[in-house]
């Protein structure tokens, strides 16, 4: 693993997550930095902060920086010059990641557009930055090239465009097909790392990679549970995570809209992680499906990893997240298999409650 220097919040659950992210994208952090604000002007730390990390970086001597905020393009360069490093923000870290897994066709279109995207949003400050002529030849980029980069940029996103929607006709036809077979559908949808994947292997008997790291699975597969008429087509995909930057849901939300088309999203939830994780993660969970349009009354929240947890809690932490009484969720364990007849004859009963499959 590669050296680096971490910089987050002076908070736990801040800390942890960047630091599953580094260990995502390949680095080891030899060192935690904790700071209250990562949004001062100059180098989105103070300059007290600087000082000491010059002093850090000489002695670690880290490959990388990993700053867990977003950083504008002037203040990148001003802590990277600084340091000597390179600085990676956390846009940049996830989108490492994003590279390091992506597989399929589609998922590594959706990478390369988020990519873009997040060239281009720093683009426009250097065009900015040129333009003013403050600082001529920024980063080593004249004015015309500046136009020159943004234009070739913008080229480059048209043509992933248009091969993104050509998947995503492809991916029309796949959904008109499997209407016509008349199966339920359920989308997996829930926080990185919550057991989206074992569930779905369990449920299936597919060997998809299950890893406690964050974005394990990029792409999106489809398998069908049980046979007969109770047969349901199950569909597993990329997970979220809190702060992500608009533009990466964009780029994934060809995929992410699947859900928009299933009869029942399937909301898992890691009933292990602390309260204040737990609630988190569930409301940015519940707010990325609503964003994307998906109607409350379609999801079914599963509980999963009540291996880890005893009764007791798992009631405290259902009454948390206010899912008490509605009947719409269920206690599950994806490793043993605990309930998982319960979960798919709820999801049944959903649906044939509903009009059966493809009537909502
Ligand atoms: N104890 C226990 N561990 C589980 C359970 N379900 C999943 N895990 C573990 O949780 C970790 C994450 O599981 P994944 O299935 O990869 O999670 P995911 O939601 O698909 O994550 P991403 O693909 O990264 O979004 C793995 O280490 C699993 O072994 C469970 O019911 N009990
Ligand atoms: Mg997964």
């Amino acid at each position: 693993m590669k050296k680096a220097i971490l910089i987050s919040y002076d908070r736990e659950d801040a800390v942890a997550e960047a630091v599953d992210l580094c260990g995502a994208a390949g680095y080891n952090p030899e060192l935690i930095i904790r700071q209250k604000y990562l949004n001062r002007p100059k180098y989105g730390i103070s300059g007290g902060a600087v000082e000491s990390l010059e002093e850090d970086a000489k002695r670690i001597d880290p490959d990388v920086i990993v700053f867990d905020e977003m950083l504008r393009p002037s203040q990148n360069y001003n802590l990277a010059s600084r340091l000597h490093r390179n600085v990676l923000d956390r846009e940049a870290l996830i989108l490492e990641i994003f590279e390091l897994r992506a597989t399929g066709h589609e998922s590594r279109l959706q990478v390369k557009l988020a990519q873009m995207r997040y060239e281009m949003s720093r683009a426009r400050e250097k065009v900015r930055l040129a333009k003013m002529g403050e600082q001529p030849g920024f980063m080593g980029i004249g004015k015309f090239e500046v136009d020159v980069y943004y234009n070739d940029i913008k080229h480059r996103m048209t043509s992933v465009r248009s091969k993104l929607a050509k998947a995503g006709r492809q991916r029309e036809l796949h959904r008109q097909a499997r209407r016509r077979v008349g199966f339920g559908t359920i989308s997996l949808a829930g926080y990185t790392s919550a057991g989206k994947t074992t569930l779905f292997n369990r449920l299936t008997g597919e060997a998809r990679e299950e890893d406690v790291r964050p974005f394990t699975t990029l792409s999106t597969m489809t398998r069908r549970v049980g046979d007969g008429p109770g047969a349901l087509l199950i569909s597993d995909t990329v997970g979220f995570i809190s702060k992500l930057p608009a533009y990466m849901i964009e780029a994934f939300k060809s995929t992410l809209e699947e859900m928009l088309h299933t009869d029942v999203i399937l909301l898992v939830v890691d009933i292990s992680d602390t309260p204040e994780d737990l609630e988190k993660k569930f409301r940015s969970c519940t707010r990325t499906l609503s964003e994307l349009g998906v109607p409350p009354d379609k999801v079914i929240t599963a509980l999963n990893k009540s291996d880890l947890v005893d009764a007791a809690e798992i009631r405290k932490k259902t009454e948390l997240l206010g899912l008490d009484g509605g009947g719409n969720w269920a206690v599950v364990s994806a490793t043993t298999g605990q309930n998982l007849e319960g979960l798919m004859g709820l999801a049944r009963g959903f649906i044939s409650s509903r009009g059966g499959p493809g009537a909502a």
